[in-house]
């Protein structure tokens, strides 16, 4: 009822009388001003007269089902979108959700994590609205040794994003997006599945978007940064959720479809951070100094080390820096 209510007062600029729209839903015009009152805490700032009614003035930068929903360009990614205010990570929930039936396309989207999650137990830091914490839930019917090139997809999608707001990033394989050298988002993928089938992924997504310096734990200024730093400016959360949707369904189900992600690679290579540098691949505590020769037609990255030989690495298994030689 929330969410009818704030539609309608989102769709007219003028006043919206508490009896229409008690007439509308059948219920007393005290009760709208409770829902009314909830929306105000939310952040909807919403002026009132009496024998006028209701306006809304401004919206929140909330990521929101009712935030989100009419920007979507999308038939089935965004389609369900479950949003906390606060969670320990949307990983983490996403996949309790699908062990209780969650369907494809569904988003999942808090203001902050208090355990946000990275690869290789790595902590993920997701400061209060001024972050995007999102997980996708995918259920390919594909062999579970392709589900490495979602996280390409991704990256891929998310570059397409960001060019829609005139952000310039490259692309460091196999899961972040850089800013001028530094890292503004970072990409987890997880999966449940079977030998030969895939029962769910879950493509965790977190975006550094408003972020002030102050706001990034000592540890991480010197590796991080946020659009806000970089750009001197505010963006969109819930804009930039749409946008990535958009381009991540079309990319995604071109895969599904035709089992070739090689438009999604191609942007890979094109927005690749490391192609053709000096590189150090990082198994474990080895460190082998190495050059990211190409990004191959599954999306693994050929290295060449100093010996000459060449090898493949399958997202997942290594982390790769680059050299600052
Ligand atoms: P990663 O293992 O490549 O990167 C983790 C490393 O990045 C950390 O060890 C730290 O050095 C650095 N780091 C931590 N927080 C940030 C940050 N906000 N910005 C830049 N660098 C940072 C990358 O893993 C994958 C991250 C996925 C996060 C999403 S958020 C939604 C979903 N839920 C969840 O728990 N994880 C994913």
């Amino acid at each position: 009822m929330k969410k009818e209510i704030l539609n309608i007062l989102k769709s007219n600029d003028d006043f919206i009388s508490g009896q229409m729209l008690s007439d509308r839903f059948g219920i007393t015009r005290a009760a709208i001003w409770k829902y009314i009152t909830q929306l105000k805490k939310e952040g909807y700032e919403i002026e009132s007269i009496s024998r006028k009614g209701y306006r809304l003035i401004s919206s929140p930068d909330l990521i929101t089902s009712e935030e989100i929903t009419p920007l979507l360009e999308t038939q089935v990614f965004g389609k369900n979108i479950v949003h906390y205010d606060s969670i320990h990570s949307t990983n983490s929930q996403a996949k309790l959700l699908c062990d209780q039936g969650l369907v494809e396309g569904s988003v999942i989207l808090s203001e902050e994590q208090t355990s946000g999650r990275g690869r290789l137990g790595r902590n993920w830091s997701s400061p209060k609205g001024s972050s995007i914490s999102m997980s996708v839930v995918l259920k390919p019917d594909i062999n579970p040794i392709h589900v490495a090139k979602v996280t390409q997809i991704s990256a891929a999608a998310l570059s397409l994003a960001f060019e829609e707001i005139d952000v310039e990033c490259n692309i460091k394989w196999p899961n972040d997006i850089i800013v001028n050298n530094k890292k503004v988002c970072g990409i987890l993928t997880e999966m449940s599945s079977e030998l030969n089938k895939i029962n769910y992924v879950v493509m965790g997504i977190g975006i550094n978007v408003n972020i002030n310096q102050t706001e990034f734990p000592d540890e991480l200024k010197p590796i991080a940064t946020s659009l806000k730093i970089e750009y001197n400016k505010q963006f969109s959360r819930k804009q930039i959720i749409a946008s990535f949707l958009k381009h991540f369904e079309k990319l995604y189900f071109e895969f599904i479809n035709t089992g070739s992600a090689e438009s999604s690679f191609e942007i890979c290579r094109k927005r690749s951070l490391l192609l053709g540098k000096k590189i150090f691949v990082i198994k474990g505590s080895e460190k082998t100094p190495a050059i990211a020769e190409s990004i191959d037609a599954n999306g693994e990255l050929i290295v060449k080390y100093e010996d000459g030989t060449l090898s493949n690495l399958i997202s997942g298994e290594v982390s790769v820096r680059k050299s600052m030689e």
